[in-house]
Parts: C-alpha cells; sequence; structure tokens
C-alpha cells in the first residue's frame, strides 16, 4: 500500500485536528448518521488515554466512537477518493454519511476505503468505532476477564501480555487523498550493492508505464517503459548508516490524456548472513542500539513527529546505529526518517504476548504447554506479516523481520506455528532479508524449538535483573554460557542481544552499584560488554530500552518500566554517557 503523497497527479487533504470523542458503555451503538449526543474534543491523531483524568477513561474497556465531518469539492468527486487511516487501534469500524464503509482488524497498520460512492459534494459524516480489546484473538494478545467483589456490579478488567500501556484510539494519522480512476497501484523496487536493481509496477486499470530513475542528487540515471523491468547503473552510491544514499523511482502512469504519478524512494544494499554475522553491503555490521517504543507523556502511543526526530538525533548522539519496532510497527514516517538518516530497523509484527503462562511482568497461571492449543491468533499473525510486509518492503532502512517477541517457543506446537509465519515473510519479501522470532529466557538452547526457523538468533536477557540480581559476575557467567550453548546447537547463525536492561530511577545514586541506581545500570552494560566483545558470532547488541516508558501498573514497575537509557521526557540517564563512549566510532570485527 502506497504512503499518502502529492504528486502533479494526486491530491492529500489532512483530516487531523480535533474530533467529537466518546466511550461507549457495553452494547451502547452510538448515532452514526448525526451528531454523538455528550461528545468531548478528542485530538486526532494520539492515544485518548492520557488527554483527559481517572481511571475510568484511562483503563476504558470495549468501544470508543469518533466523529467530524468534513467537505467534499466537485474536483475531488471526480478523481478516485481514498479514505485512509494510518492505524487505529486495535478494530476499527469506520462509516460515512450512516453508511458502513468496513472494519479493520489491528492497531498498527494501515487501512482504506474508496469512497467516491459514499462520499456527496459538500459536508459528508465521518464515524468511527474503535475497539481496544486484547484478547487471545488478537495481537497483541491479552486477557480479558470479568472480577466480581462482594457488594459490587461485576468489573470487565482487560489485561495486557505485554509490558507497556495498552494505548489505544486513532492515533496515527487520517487523510484523503486522490488519485486517477486508472492509478498505480503499488511498486516493488530493489536496489544491489552492485548497481543492478529491478522493479515492478502494479497498476489499477489501464495504459502505459512509464519510470524514471533519479540519483540523490536528483539526476536521471535510468529511463524505461514498461511496468516492470530492470538494469544496472554504474557508480552506484550504496545505502549505509554512514552515508544513507536514496534514489527515487518516479513512475508515470498515462491513460488517454490522464495521468497519475508517484515517486518511491528507495537504496541500494545488499543484506546477508556470511560467517556468523550479518552483513551490510558484504561487510559485516554489529547492529548498536535499542528495542524502542512509541511512547511519549500526552500523546502516549500517538504519533509524534517531533519525538521521532528528537529520538533519531538522539540515537546518533549516542553512536547507536539500528533498533527494533518493538513490539509492532511503527509509524510510516519513521519508517521514511530511518530511511533518510541511515538507522537500521529490525521490523516486528505485533505479535508480543503469545505465551499463556508467562509475560514479562510476572507469571500468568496458564495451563502448562497450552499456548498453541489456546491462541487463536494463527490467521491474523499471517495478515500482519502479509500487511507489513507489502508497507515496508522498499525501505532500505529494514534489515530483518522480527515475525514475534517472547512467544512460548519452549511448548509444543511452537514450531507447527512459527514455521508457515517464517515461510511466508521470507515469500513475501522480494529483497530476501533475515527472519527472526526473539525468544525470552524459558526459551533455553535446550528447549527452544524455533532456532532452526530463524536466520538470526534473536535472545533476551536480564541476568543481573530478574535472576542473579546484584551478582554481575555471575549474570555474566551465566549469559556467556548460554550464548556458546546456542552457538553450538546452530553454529552458522549469527547471535544478537535482542534485549538487556535494569530498570533505573533517574536521579538514584549509589557508591556502591546496587539494582535501581545509575551506577548499577553503567555497571550492568559493562559486564554484558565484556561478554559481547569475547564472542566473534555475536552479531549486535539492542538495550532495553532506548526510553521509560509507560506499562500497565504492577508491583514490579513505578511509574512504568524505568529500564530507558532516556527518561521518558529523554534525559540522558549516566549509562547514556557510557553507550556513548562504548559505541562511538566502535566497529566489532
Ligand atoms: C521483556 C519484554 C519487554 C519488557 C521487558 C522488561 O522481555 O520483551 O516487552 O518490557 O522484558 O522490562 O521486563
Amino acid at each position: 500500500m502506497l504512503y499518502p503523497q502529492l504528486t502533479d497527479s494526486r491530491m492529500v487533504f489532512d483530516l487531523n485536528g480535533v474530533w467529537d470523542f466518546k466511550l461507549l458503555d457495553e452494547g451502547q451503538c452510538p448515532a452514526v448518521d448525526g451528531p454523538v449526543q455528550d461528545a468531548i474534543p478528542m485530538a486526532v491523531p494520539s492515544a485518548y488515554n492520557d488527554l483527559y483524568e481517572g481511571r475510568a477513561f484511562k483503563e476504558h474497556v470495549g468501544d470508543m466512537v469518533y466523529q467530524r465531518s468534513f467537505s467534499v469539492s466537485a474536483p475531488m468527486l471526480e478523481k478516485r477518493l481514498v479514505l485512509r487511516f494510518s492505524s487505529a487501534t486495535h478494530q476499527a469500524t469506520v462509516y460515512l454519511n450512516g453508511k458502513l464503509l468496513g472494519k479493520h482488524k489491528g492497531g498498527f497498520l494501515p487501512f482504506e476505503f474508496e469512497i467516491g460512492q459514499q462520499a456527496r459534494r459538500g459536508e459528508n459524516l465521518l464515524t468511527v468505532i474503535v475497539n481496544n480489546i486484547v484478547d487471545y484473538s488478537t495481537l497483541p494478545c491479552g486477557r480479558l476477564v470479568t472480577e466480581k467483589y462482594p457488594g459490587l456490579a461485576p468489573m470487565v478488567r482487560n489485561y495486557p501480555n505485554f509490558d507497556y500501556f495498552n494505548y489505544t484510539g486513532i492515533m496515527r494519522p487520517v487523510k484523503l487523498y486522490t488519485t486517477p480512476r486508472n492509478y498505480i497501484r503499488d511498486i516493488t523496487v530493489v536496489g544491489h550493492m552492485d548497481g543492478s536493481f529491478s522493479y515492478k509496477v502494479d497498476v489499477q486499470g489501464e495504459g502505459e508505464v512509464a519510470v524514471e530513475m533519479l540519483d540523490p542528487d536528483k539526476k536521471c540515471v535510468f529511463k524505461a517503459q514498461g511496468a516492470s523491468g530492470e538494469g544496472k547503473i554504474e557508480n552506484v552510491r550504496l545505502w549505509a548508516p554512514e552515508n544513507p544514499a536514496l534514489y527515487d523511482l518516479v513512475v508515470r502512469l498515462a491513460s488517454g490524456d490522464e495521468q497519475d504519478s508517484y515517486t518511491e524512494p528507495f537504496g541500494f544494499r545488499d543484506i546477508s548472513i556470511q560467517n556468523c554475522r550479518i552483513c551490510l553491503n558484504g561487510k559485516p555490521v554489529y547492529l548498536k542500539g535499542f528495542g524502542k517504543h512509541e511512547d511519549s507523556y500526552v500523546n502516549g502511543r500517538g504519533f509524534n513527529e517531533a519525538l521521532n526526530v528528537k529520538d533519531v538525533g538522539l540515537l546518533k548522539w549516542i553512536g547507536a546505529n539500528s533498533f527494533r519496532t518493538s513490539h509492532y510497527p511503527y509509524s510510516e514516517e519513521m519508517m521514511r526518517l530511518c530511511d533518510r538518516e541511515g538507522i537500521m530497523v529490525i521490523d516486528e509484527v505485533p505479535a508480543v504476548g503469545l505465551h499463556t503462562a508467562f509475560t514479562a511482568t510476572g507469571m500468568l497461571g496458564g495451563e502448562p504447554n497450552g499456548t498453541w492449543r489456546t491462541l487463536q491468533t494463527a490467521q491474523h499473525h499471517r495478515d500482519v506479516i502479509n500487511d507489513l510486509i507489502a508497507r515496508d518492503k522498499n525501505h532500505p532502512c529494514v534489515v530483518m523481520w522480527s515475525v514475534a517477541n517472547e512467544p512460548a517457543s519452549e511448548e509444543e506446537g511452537a514450531r507447527e506455528y512459527f514455521e508457515p509465519l517464517t515461510v511466508l515473510a521470507r515469500q513475501q519479501d522480494p529483497q530476501h532479508r533475515p527472519v527472526t522470532i526473539v525468544t525470552y529466557e524459558g526459551s533455553s538452547p535446550e528447549k527452544c524449538k524455533v532456532a532452526e526457523l530463524c536466520d538470526v538468533l534473536v535472545i533476551n536477557r536480564y541476568r543481573g535483573w530478574y535472576d542473579t540480581e546484584g551478582n554481575l559476575p555471575g549474570a555474566a557467567a551465566k549469559l556467556k554460557d548460554e550464548f556458546e550453548r546456542f552457538h553450538a546447537r546452530c553454529p552458522e547463525k549469527p547471535i544478537m542481544l535482542g534485549e538487556y536492561g535494569a530498570d533505573t530511577i533517574a536521579g538514584m545514586h549509589d557508591a556502591t552499584p546496587t539494582l535501581f541506581s545509575e551506577e548499577y545500570q553503567v555497571a550492568y552494560l559493562e559486564a554484558y560488554s565484556e561478554v559481547f566483545d569475547s564472542l566473534p558470532y555475536i552479531t549486535g547488541e539492542h538495550v532495553w530500552n532506548f526510553a521509560d516508558f509507560a506499562t500497565a501498573e504492577n508491583i514490579r514497575r513505578v511509574q512504568g518500566n524505568k529500564k530507558g537509557i532516556f527518561t521518558r521526557d529523554r534525559r540522558p540517564k549516566m549509562a547514556a554517557h557510557y553507550l556513548k563512549g562504548r559505541w562511538t566510532g566502535f566497529e566489532k570485527e
């Protein structure tokens, strides 16, 4: 699905702003053909949760309604008119002028509707019902329970199986755009380090396709007719973190006196695996960076472009070159920024919490070995892999796909569940980038059932925090031993640590590094770094987390997860200076 772009044939209109909003009780059906009664103002895009006070508001379970009107002009109706949501979390039912346009499931990927039939010249009423429930059929997974307390009405509670606050609502931009009736539906473009490339344009309707390739100085280096083709350019400028050269594929579709045009940026680069290392353009590249979150004060998980720019600036400041989109696809704008700034991204689908007995914040008490008999996520999981790769396939910043975080990969049925998903990811990706499943400590080298399905072993470990706490020599010894056991099992696969970290309260200090102090976070990172540097097959280190972030309330969390290297408002803890010293100029041979 192409990102909405203003071109000489396409118009884009922003529907962001202050909409009408109301939380709905169970079974309550709001008006969809007239104004919602008792609505309050709500910012779009944003998570709804932190914009008004009170637990009942913030932790509402179920439906909420968003509504606004917008005007359509006669020239817009002469074109193909599309209403596009960059995301709505987790499910949306969309009505225009009282008529159902459709439904969408999945909170972190775009969806759109052609509205030429339903839209009318002048005012139009758009009503969106968003549902925020997570259960064993959604991704991410959660538990919906009705709790009874003496003398009180039953309470419906929704517990996430994951360690971040379940921020919901219309969290990314909403746009209207036009295309001609015959239009460019999709573009696939692959560029290699030797300058060879191929492209394919998917057209709806009729017409002749012409393409032009522009180099980073906007000079034309290739021209051709036809919807697919290949070629090779001389003196290619490669995409790499130190110089993220971006080319443009300018596509034109001419049909009669109408023309559609669209410009897709892309890069020339190859990702491969050689000698137990991830290689970029044929040379080992060591991934230095973080697991992140889209998370900030007020906006919650809502789109925050200033914060994206700030975060990428901080990644560069600290000497990082990469991050993982833990635990869901990030905004399209962030992906475009990473292309431009040379940040390598492990792109993760929203598959977290796929374990009925364990989450990062505790034991769930589910039936042992019951996960793969209980979850009903398999088809939806296929859908989100398809949609993520369709959205992000051309981004040079994407260096790997992650099809899940910390699933029950040690349980019976895990291999059967994941094998078709890893096969699908490889099939769908025109660039055949590595695929991984990020695993947790319960999925030890002896128990893990999915290691062979992964191109790179990305493992999360918290030795020295959730166990061996305070004992860093012991933690490092356990970590090294586990790495060696994974390496013995899969001697040809690169291994990286996808998460490791220690909760640290900014401003808490201790001469002896003790838990929660800034000194302990530094000592913890030092101990892990020593292990990474001693093992040649370790191909990267992603600290958990880039910044402190909001979570559900839990006695393990002090107003959120405090494992950030930066605070939630992006101020460095001591460890940020340690990492800047370690990472700046650091390349593992
Ligand atoms: C994990 C999870 C991550 C949590 C983290 C923690 O293993 O993948 O979502 O936030 O641990 O801090 O416990």
